[in-house]
């Protein structure tokens, strides 16, 4: 059993007041009290952001990577102990600029982990330089004349590219993200929930109340399993029509559960035994 106090870290929180990462920090701990996430069963992995402190205010077992690469370490995670849940906490610009590649072969792949990506449409830590998400137009301190780029739909290309579970979950509710991050571990496969997150210091536009205005809850008789709309929904960004909830989800084995190494048992519960390969380097030479 976690309890709240099990996840309180010596750290305080050092991001800025009403910084959307707070509703996350928070979505994410009633999870695994709800859960029972702890040392011994689950692993957080981030990459370098604003978002990445999450793992200094939570007191779980976890490992920051370089900038961009918190899916390659979180697959090797995975890899070598598959009964753990693994939760990478990324931002826009680490998983879907730095990181895209990663993205992509990780949902082809069908990775069986749980990605949280902070998307405040900035560069935030780095005070607030266009990202791939960043509407075009937008003046940042990369763009002080307005962004030439175009955003893409990180759940469009989430779905193209073969992940089994994409969502889209808001950080000012939190009771609906922590149903989300719990559904999303609970999937077999690559789960991906692009999460709404206001960045209150340079983010103008994508405020608190605008994504109250233009969000909606995808109705009860929506069918997650209908790939083709799910595209069609992961489009949709206009005015009042943001959807928010599972937008797509499919059974489909997971690249792990495919790996004949690891079906009776984690690579990590092998004995390491010493073998002589000197009849192997004469072999090759
Ligand atoms: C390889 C590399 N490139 C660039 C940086 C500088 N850098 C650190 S954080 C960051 C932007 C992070 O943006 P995002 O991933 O969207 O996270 P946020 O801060 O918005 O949560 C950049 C460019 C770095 N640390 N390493
Ligand atoms: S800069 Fe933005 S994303 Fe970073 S802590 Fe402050 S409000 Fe949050």
């Amino acid at each position: 059993m976690t309890k709240m106090e099990d996840l309180a870290s010596p750290c305080n929180p050092t991001w800025c007041a009403g910084c959307g990462n707070f509703g996350i920090w928070g979505a994410f701990k009633a999870a695994a009290v709800q859960q029972g996430w702890d040392n011994l069963n689950s692993v957080l992995v981030a990459g370098i952001g604003c978002h990445g402190h999450m793992i200094n205010f939570v007191r779980l077992t976890s490992f920051e990577g370089l900038h961009g690469r918190p899916i390659p370490v979180a697959t090797g995670i995975k890899l070598a102990n598959n009964k753990l849940n693994v939760f990478v906490f990324t931002g826009d610009g680490d998983c879907l600029g730095e990181g895209g590649n990663h993205f992509i072969h990780a949902c082809r792949r069908n990775h069986d982990l749980t990605i949280l990506l902070h998307n405040n449409a900035l560069y935030s830590l780095t005070t607030g330089q266009a990202s791939p998400e960043t509407p075009h137009g937008t003046k940042t301190k990369s763009t002080p004349l307005g962004n030439p780029d175009e955003p893409f739909s990180p759940l469009a290309l989430a779905i193209a590219s073969g992940a089994t579970f994409v969502a889209r979950g808001f950080s000012g509710d939190m009771a609906k993200l922590t149903e989300l991050i719990i559904k999303a571990n609970e999937h077999k496969g690559l789960s991906v929930i692009d999460i709404l997150q206001p960045c209150t210091t340079f983010n103008k536009d994508y405020t608190y109340g605008f994504f109250r205005e233009n969000t909606y809850q995808l109705p009860q008789d929506y069918d997650p399993g209908n790939k083709v709309k799910a595209f069609e929904k992961s489009l949709e960004w206009t005015e009042k029509q943001i959807p928010l909830g599972i937008l797509y989800q499919a059974e489909k084995p997971s690249y792990e559960s495919q790996i004949t190494q690891i079906k009776e048992k984690p690579l990590i519960e092998n004995l390491v035994t010493k073998r002589d390969i000197q009849d192997l380097f004469k072999k090759y030479s």
